[in-house]
């Protein structure tokens, strides 16, 4: 398998979630040009031109976060990063992941288009306080992760547009909790060698 990434972009969720499910890692890094490091021209590879782009073991690209990160999920059932398909828990799952994906990450998306007028970035930061409030409000009970005790797609995703928050200028002090989460996530081995492999991270 071979994914298609953007260092520091939404792709680094699937990038954590190959390294949490202990699968082969072979990156292939898209420029904005949507030429890649070895010269593919990304929009052959996915005409939609965004990562991630994962090619599974029989050819065919597959896109879109979410379903991509269950697919890895479902391939290491063991790692128990997403529960069975199917069952009650692996709906609320899903729900997590379609709101992390509509209504924080494509809330960030466009404040990082310089066209982005600051009236419209600030109506983007209001509705994303109101999202990281349900967040805050789903880890009162102390839990560690979204779901409970184990970590899960939905963390690698939350944990890579959150990681945004500080480069956009959103403030993340009034959810304290959110802040303990990303520090927590952020101390995952799997997690650390992701960022260190997209070159996000000092190696010691
Ligand atoms: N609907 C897609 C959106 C993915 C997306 O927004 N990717 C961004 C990086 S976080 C991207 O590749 N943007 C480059 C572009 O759109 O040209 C998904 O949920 O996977």
């Amino acid at each position: 398998m071979k994914l298609y990434y953007m260092p520091g972009a939404c792709s680094l969720a699937t990038h954590i979630l190959l390294r949490e499910a202990g699968l082969p890692v072979e990156l292939e890094r898209v420029g904005r040009d949507k030429k890649t490091e070895h010269g593919e021209n990304f929009l052959e590879v996915t005409p939609k031109g965004y990562v991630p782009a994962l090619r599974m073991e029989d050819g065919e690209i597959l896109t879109e976060n979410a379903v991509v990160q269950n697919y890895i999920a479902d391939l290491k059932p063991a790692s128990n990063l997403a529960p069975p398909y199917g069952t009650k828990a692996r709906l609320r799952q899903d729900e997590l992941a379609i709101f992390i994906s509509t209504e924080i990450h494509k809330t960030y998306s466009p404040m990082f288009n310089p066209a982005t007028p600051d009236e419209a970035k600030q109506i983007s930061k209001d509705k994303l306080a109101t999202r990281y409030a349900m967040i805050e409000e789903m880890l009162s009970d102390g839990r560690p992760y979204l779901t409970g005790e184990n970590f899960a797609t939905v963390d690698a995703y939350l944990f890579t547009v959150t990681r945004w928050a500080g480069p956009l200028n959103f403030d993340l002090l009034k959810f304290p909790r959110v802040l303990a989460y990303q520090a927590r996530v952020a101390e995952r081995p799997a997690v650390k060698a992701a960022l260190e492999g997209e070159g996000l991270l000092k190696a010691n």
